[in-house]
């Protein structure tokens, strides 16, 4: 019979397996001690909420046998054994994750702000420049959503591809070794019901790529069994389609049990050799997983599993099979590994380990807080001694003081009703105490509000710009600029890809892509199945390992397909990390006014207020859009470009700077200069209210055209409130439903700017009606906002500040 001792090396002495054998049970216990310490930690108060790696522990750690250098995972939270298997995080990191430290150095997956058992490496240096991937075993940052760590596996599998197939990347060696790298993914098997885990079962089958997709299943998720979740209550069984055959490509679909150490290095060390090798994606289905402590901390599992699945999973509890394993190895080999009081030591041992580290992580994490509980105690008592509320303040510093593990929110809040308490008053130790408090609120903001994108170097709103450059009057349909545009991007930057549907072969179905395909390859121009959550993830993973990915979306509409992953995962990765992560992608599609219900959306207030930790540029033509992909390509922000889909035929002036020209984000164009009001618009409805203007002072009025050009950065410099300054009216305008972008726009330019101190008229919003626009032309113009609506409502505004020069009509 083959022994973990013939396959885990090839060529070991027994006294190498027997090392390796006794360190796995070592760390297998370290984590089951973690799980069952950290449950205590949150039930104590310690920690809010805990969910564990029990019951998960011996396959990470054949996983991790595997795992090499460059390597990436994309899991979830019960991978704490794989975790500290390939080095990425000591038991005192994990108790720093489940307290919340917000020190990097404690807490390095997001210096406190996602729940424990949120796993991630870092990718960056602090300046925001990549590390050497390949030299560190790598994980993508955690996310909550089930399965939402499965679109980017995508990419992350997909990246390594790209590397093997373009030998001009061989030099990028801190990314990839021509493309040696395999993704690792994990998922419990209650979330493989999501459709996120199918889509990308699926793409991944298509593409071919070296990701090893592990399904931890222990039968529930939460309290519901499999017969709830899954066709025939098996996902190996039911992916079987998806099985490769001698002709043609699928996945590799390997079973194991979660309990049987050998078989699980066995199952490993063969799978992921086979996607190394062939980039072919793998599915290991690890059954007869237990969960000892039930799903987490906020319940028992006595409520829903039965009586004999409790007894089952206490017999074949896979760290306790290890030890039988290894006590048995004896009988049938006739070596010893272990002995019986050998692994009690271990098992000793690994609580003492585990209870230092709780020690050391919750000293660590408290040592600050008692620090600043103390100095504000201090304060405050100072300050009551002389007060004349002397019993209230002291109240204050004794309830403060009494708390013996106090929050920053409790220290915060007796500090600031202190103040408020004493407002007619004034001393020293109060001037000490509101300096204390300014201090303090530049360190939390830095703790829990920064991060949400990268402001270094390489940051959009830190790229120089540059103005297109014209030479007389060379007009093209606007597809031809981003076209040639995108052409010496290509040229110029071998990590640039783009992918979509039909965005290969055709070049887009709006042909801005036209012959990109032939000029630069199948590899780096590529059709894509209609998949847009994938698309996107495809496009996240890529960028997390150094590509430059343009992701095609083919409608603005389709987006929210990708919306719930570009906001959960792409929005939030600078954020979660602490900005120790990246992913550099931008999103391209189109939108606005068109056709009917599906091809006409703008639901720009949906998108910007999902999409904080992205840009989001609004184009108002192709021009304008080529610079955008400028300046991002230089950036390393994550951007969403959505380009007008009614403007690929329109005539522009094509510039003679392409590729070289880009605009700078956040900052408005003025395109007409006017005096009596000032109009606020972007995209296709900034090109109607262009002819508006024109007929506006047809009747004497002078408008001002601002073009927001982006939404997310908006206006950074506050250009509208000058233009409001001058005109005392303003209009924003746009196709979104009413209360969406044009709210947003209001509320900038009112609250931020404060551009009401400066009206001589209620400002107004102008958006479409609240349902989807109606197809053909006539829906168009009676769902959105046209020229004779715009002119209305800028008419209607003069008329009631001047009704005798502007008479009703
Ligand atoms: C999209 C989404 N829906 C619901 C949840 C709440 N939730 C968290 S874990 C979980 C069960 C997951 O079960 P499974 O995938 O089998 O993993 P396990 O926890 O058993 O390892 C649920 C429903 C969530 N986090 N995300």
């Amino acid at each position: 019979m083959e022994t973990a001792e013939s396959t885990n090396k090839t060529e070991v002495t027994f006294e190498d397996f027997k090392q390796e054998v006794i360190a796995d049970y070592r760390l297998a216990r370290i984590s089951r001690e973690l799980s069952l310490l950290g449950r205590r930690e949150v039930l104590t108060g310690k920690a809010k909420f805990g969910i564990f790696g029990d019951g998960k522990e011996l396959p990470q750690i054949a996983l991790a046998k595997q795992f090499e250098n460059g390597d990436f995972r994309s899991g979830y939270y019960r991978d704490q054994t794989l975790m500290m298997a390939i080095g990425q995080m000591t038991p005192t990191n994990f108790f720093a994750g489940l307290y919340a430290d917000t020190n990097q150095e404690n807490e390095p997956f997001s210096a406190g702000r996602q729940m424990g058992g949120h796993f991630s490496t870092q990718s960056l240096n602090a300046d925001g420049s990549w590390k050497r991937l390949t030299e560190q075993k790598n994980s993508s940052a955690d996310i909550s959503p089930t399965a939402g760590q499965m679109p980017r596996l995508l990419g992350l599998a997909l990246a390594s591809k790209k590397f093997r197939e373009n030998d001009n990347l061989n030099e990028f060696t801190e990314f990839s070794v021509k493309g040696n790298e395999v993704a690792f993914g994990t998922i419990g098997d209650a979330s493989t019901s999501e459709g996120l885990f199918f889509e990308t079962m699926n793409a991944a089958g298509v593409l071919q790529v070296p990701m090893v997709m592990s399904v931890w299943d222990d039968g529930h998720g939460i309290s519901v069994p499999k017969r709830y979740q899954t066709t025939k209550e098996n996902i190996s069984e039911l992916l079987a389609g998806f099985e490769e055959t001698k002709d043609k490509a699928g996945f590799k679909i390997m079973k194991v049990k979660g309990w049987d150490y050998p078989g699980l290095c066995r199952t490993y060390q063969e799978a992921v050799a086979h996607a190394r090798k062939n980039h072919s994606p793998v599915l290991v289905h690890v059954e007869e997983v237990t969960q000892p402590q039930g799903h987490s901390t906020s319940g028992s599992h006595e409520r829903y599993k039965s009586k004999e699945r409790l007894e089952w999973e206490v017999e074949y509890d896979g760290v306790n099979q290890f030890k039988t394993w290894i006590l048995d190895y004896k009988k049938e080999y006739k070596k010893e590994i272990a002995t019986e009081e050998e692994l009690d030591a271990i098992d000793k041992e690994a609580k003492k380990v585990v209870r230092d580290a709780k020690k050391e992580a919750w000293s660590n994490f408290l040592t600050p807080y008692l620090q600043e509980q103390k100095i504000v105690v201090d304060l405050i008592q100072a300050i009551a001694k002389n007060s004349s509320s002397k019993v209230f303040v002291e109240k204050i510093a004794n309830e403060l003081a009494a708390i013996s593990e106090p929050g920053r929110k409790e220290i915060v809040s007796a500090a600031k009703k202190t103040i408020r308490l004493t407002r007619k008053e004034n001393c020293d130790f109060k001037q000490q105490l509101k300096s204390w408090l300014v201090k303090n609120d530049s360190e939390n903001a830095d703790r829990y509000n920064s991060y949400l994108l990268p402001s270094n170097e390489k940051s959009a709103l830190n790229i120089p710009s540059v103005a297109p450059t014209f030479e007389g009057e060379n007009l093209v349909d606007g597809r031809l600029i981003l076209r040639e545009n995108f052409d010496i991007q290509f040229s110029k930057n071998p990590l640039i890809f783009t992918f979509g549907e039909d965005t290969g072969k055709i070049g887009g179905v709006n042909q801005s892509m036209e012959g990109m395909q032939e000029k630069f390859g199948e590899s780096r121009v590529s059709d894509t199945g209609i998949r847009e959550a994938t698309i996107i993830g495809q496009g996240i993973g890529m960028a997390m390992r150094g590509l430059r990915p343009i992701a095609e979306i083919q409608y603005l509409d389709y987006l929210l397909y990708g919306i719930q992953i570009l906001s959960d995962d792409l929005a939030t990765l600078h954020y979660r990390t602490k900005g120790t992560q990246k992913a550099p992608l931008i999103v391209r599609t189109r939108g606005h006014r068109l056709e009917g219900v599906w091809h006409s959306g703008s639901p720009m207030g949906m998108i910007i207020n999902s999409l904080r930790g992205m840009h989001v540029c609004v184009p108002r033509n192709m021009t304008v859009a080529a610079g955008f992909y400028n300046t991002l390509l230089e950036s390393d922000d994550p951007a969403l470009v959505v380009e007008c889909l009614n403007g690929y035929r329109s005539k522009e002036n094509m510039p003679t700077n392409l590729g070289e020209y880009k605009i700078p984000l956040g900052v408005p164009e003025i395109t007409r200069v006017g005096t009596d009001i000032t109009l606020v618009s972007y995209g296709s409805t900034f090109n109607i209210c262009t002819e508006v203007a024109k007929q506006l002072a047809e009747v004497d009025i002078s408008v001002e055209l601002i073009d927001v050009q982006t939404l997310l950065p908006f206006d950074v410099n506050h250009a509208i409130v000058e233009s409001i300054k001058k005109t005392n009216r303003v209009i924003f305008v746009d196709e979104d439903v009413p209360g969406g972008a044009t709210a947003y726009m209001l509320d900038k330019v009112m609250v931020e700017q404060e551009a009401y101190k400066y009206l001589d008229s209620k400002p107004v919003t102008l958006a479409s009606k609240a349902h989807r626009p109606a197809y053909g032309s006539d829906g168009d113009y009676f769902s959105k906002p046209n020229m004779e609506t715009i002119f209305e409502a800028v008419y209607e505004m003069m008329h009631e500040a001047n009704p005798s020069k502007y008479i009703e009509i």
